[in-house]
């Protein structure tokens, strides 16, 4: 018997040497140590033993057993090194290789121009304030004094929902919810930025939904020549000292006094082209006196407040300020036009 698990030891440590990779070993240690292993084996014929040489082949069996086991540890501590090694090796990176760039978007030019007016507007102590694209028809149209069958409702071609919803056509509803909410009381000084919406054709210079930003202020002695002030500083911020602008008699329901302002056309200096349909000036915006009865049925008292109002439209005033000659391209999505914008170039 001695014999017997002495030669297993050694056999077993032959074939641990022998073991090229961690499976390998680990079918070793189940030949050889395994429940139906040799060693195993070898440990249940000892019962037919003498009572004196059962201890002793009991610690012999315990010391092959031990022997194969720390030969096999010892292996293994290897093997693993070596497949460490191995992976590291294969899995090398080169950190000179230049890297791949990735591709960044930039912010879209009627976001960063909106931000810009935003901004401008901000600093001279205006907040922001918003409201529904779906609106109901009593903003839009009869709380700013035009009441239905009004033939003014004309002057913006409405996508109706029901009779009494409609895709807002300005953002002026925004102002007449904002005096409804003020119960009456000044001051008020907003700019109302969004989405609107008209039954016009495209063409260079319209799109049946395009943004506008509207702007209001409501208090006492509040004068046209304020107006004016305002308008002018707009203008001279977003476009440079040397645009010229123009303000012209106009007709707005809403307000009472009522002008455009108009500005020269950077695409042909002046001279006409199709931007500015042969002109030399291109609308941005609609303004006027806050019309008193539109004052009255926001709950305030037409005698004691005064106010202003202007509406402009935000896709015109950045074709104006970079040129752009069609309006149209700001919705078809065509990266070369976008990137143009980037902030970082
Ligand atoms: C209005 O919408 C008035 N609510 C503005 C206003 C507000 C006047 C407060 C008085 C007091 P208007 O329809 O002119 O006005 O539009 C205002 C601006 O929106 C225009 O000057 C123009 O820049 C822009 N705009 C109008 N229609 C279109 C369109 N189809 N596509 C692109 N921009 C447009």
């Amino acid at each position: 018997m001695e014999e017997t698990l002495r030669s297993l030891q050694q056999e077993a440590i032959e074939k641990v040497n022998e073991a090229q990779d961690l499976k390998a070993l680990n079918d070793v240690r189940v030949a050889y140590l395994g429940k139906k292993g040799p060693v195993t084996e070898a440990l249940k014929g000892m019962g037919k033993l003498s009572a004196e040489e059962r201890p002793k082949m009991g610690a012999l069996a315990n010391e092959v057993r031990g022997a194969i086991t720390e030969t096999i540890e010892a292996k293994q501590a290897i093997l693993e090194k070596e497949a460490v090694e191995k992976k590291l090796q294969s899995e090398t990176i080169d950190v000179t290789l230049p890297g791949r760039p990735v591709k960044s978007g930039n912010h879209h030019p009627l976001t960063m121009i909106v931000e810009e007016i935003e901004d401008l507007f901000i600093g001279m102590g205006y907040t922001i304030a918003e409201g529904p694209e779906v609106e109901k028809d009593y903003y839009n149209f009869e709380a700013l004094n035009l009441p239905k069958g009004h033939p003014a409702r004309d002057m913006q071609d409405s996508f109706y929902i029901s009779e009494e919803t409609l895709l807002r056509t300005h953002t002026s509803p925004v102002q007449a919810r904002t005096m409804e909410l003020a119960d009456g009381k000044g001051p008020i000084k907003i700019i109302c930025p969004g989405k609107v919406y008209r039954r016009d054709t495209d063409d260079a210079t319209h799109s049946h939904q395009f943004t506008q930003i509207e702007g209001l202020v409501v208090d006492e002695h509040i004068r046209m020549s304020d107006l004016k002030g305002t308008l002018n500083v707009f203008a001279k911020k977003m476009f440079g000292e040397d645009r010229e602008i123009r303000l012209r008699p106009s007709f707005f329901p809403f307000t009472e006094p009522s002008v455009e302002m108009d500005i020269s056309c950077k695409i042909c200096g002046g001279e006409g082209c199709r931007v500015c349909k042969g002109t030399g000036w291109i609308e941005i915006l609609g303004a006027g006196m806050v019309h008193p009865n539109v004052l009255e049925m926001a709950g305030f008292d037409s005698s004691k407040y005064s106010g202003f109002a202007f509406g402009m439209g935000p896709e015109r005033i950045a074709m104006l300020k970079y040129g752009i000659d069609d309006i149209r391209h700001y919705y078809t999505n065509d990266t070369r036009f976008l990137k143009q914008f980037s902030e970082k170039e």
